[in-house]
């Protein structure tokens, strides 16, 4: 396909709930949408950086600014653009990888649309329904988590994954414990917040029968994490740390991680998830499928991704109502009833299968669209 115009769309939506986690507190979602135009089909994707560079060294303004600078010029100029030429055509910037994996899913959403094969169908889904979990933030105390968690519970999540940092771990996991049970799916993110001296504090976690502990050390140092994992019991899962289908490889086999969270924008795409899935598939590691409180845009491709085979936790992949009261989207998540409670149905349509309300994307608008052309 030849690229005709890319077009950035910065919103601001507001959260139902402040979310709070151990790097930053957010009462709205700041986002970057990519609007896509191609000789013959348009593509919309979301960006998954976050306003601030605070969970990753991305963040939107910056994202913006190389995509208009680097990434957007490159592929305008190419004759062919492909979502499998998204990638090779941006290799020459380092990093940056939420920004060219935006790109890489806009394109490939038009080109699905121009084909009539879904998200899921292109990726190599398997099932028609994912498994939803949520990822509950810091409270400001007891009661209110509880609270919280008790609504989702009552709306069917199949796993509650607690946002914990030092000063706020045991306590909460022991409480929310006993609130749900002791065979509920329950882990915990620390989002970076410990280091090498909390190992004898995390192994008091382990009688909790946690499903995993979320990247508790930095993002580089994959060291630490391998000690945590010969020295307690709860499994250790890598979020941060995995850019890459290397990475990945590397940190399975020098025992960081049993269990791996993909998130598309951390690791520069669809395509890329696909071949981490596909190595964890072969190294029987499971994995399950992150969040960055998507739209209906990205959450759409997200449930499409969470419906392969290697896919057996239930992922970040809640419905739109979790953060929003309106999604930008004709077709927002809902969990399903019945056998389908706590479970989110992938979308069968052409590309994301959702169709993008331009009028809360003008209304929700940060500042005017920028079109680039080549
Ligand atoms: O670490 O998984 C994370 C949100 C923003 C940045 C990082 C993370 C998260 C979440 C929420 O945990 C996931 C979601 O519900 O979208
Ligand atoms: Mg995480």
């Amino acid at each position: 396909m030849k690229l005709e115009s890319i077009t950035l769309h910065r919103v601001a939506m507001p959260l139902v709930r402040p979310f709070e986690t151990s790097f930053a507190r957010q009462t709205t979602r700041v986002l970057l949408l990519v609007h896509v135009r191609t000789s013959e089909a348009e593509g919309w994707a979301e960006c998954v950086a976050m306003e601030g560079p605070l969970y990753s060294s991305e963040y939107v303004e910056g994202a913006e600014h190389v995509i208009r600078s680097y990434l957007a010029p490159a592929l305008l100029k190419a004759t062919d653009v492909t979502a499998e030429t998204v990638g090779p055509l941006t290799a020459f910037v380092v990093g940056h990888r939420m920004a060219k994996a935006a790109l890489e899913a806009a394109v490939l959403d038009a080109q699905l649309r121009a084909s009539g094969v879904s998200f899921g169908g292109y990726l190599g889904a398997v099932t028609d329904w994912v498994d939803c979990g949520v990822s509950v933030g810091i409270s400001p105390d007891l009661d209110t988590l509880l609270d919280e968690v008790s609504g989702y519970v009552d709306e069917g999540y199949r796993r509650i994954k607690l946002k914990i940092k030092p000063g706020w771990d045991l306590i909460p996991v022991y409480a929310v414990r006993e609130l749900i049970g002791p065979d509920m799916l329950l882990q915990v993110d620390a989002n970076t917040a410990y280091s090498a001296a909390d190992i004898a504090h995390l192994g008091r976690l382990d009688p909790f029968n946690l499903v995993l502990i979320e990247q508790p050390f930095v993002e580089e140092d994959i060291a630490t994490h391998v000690a945590l994992a010969r020295a307690i019991e709860t499994p250790v899962c890598l979020d941060e740390s995995i850019v890459s289908v290397g990475v990945a490889l590397d940190a399975i086999e020098r025992g960081a991680t049993s269990v791996i969270n993909i998130k598309p924008g951390r690791v520069g795409g669809y395509l890329e998830s696909v071949r981490i899935h596909d190595l964890c598939v072969a190294h029987e590691v499971p994995v399950w499928c992150g969040g960055m409180l998507e739209t209906g845009v990205g959450r759409a491709a997200n449930v499409a991704l969470a419906a392969l085979p290697g896919f057996i936790l239930p992922g970040d992949t809640s419905a739109s109502s979790r953060y929003f009261a309106e999604d930008l989207v004709e077709e927002p998540f809902v969990l399903g009833t019945g056998e389908h409670a706590g479970q989110l149905a992938v979308p069968t349509g052409p590309g994301t299968g959702v169709t993008v309300r331009e009028d809360l994307v003008r209304d929700w608008a940060l500042v005017a669209p920028v079109t680039l052309r080549g």
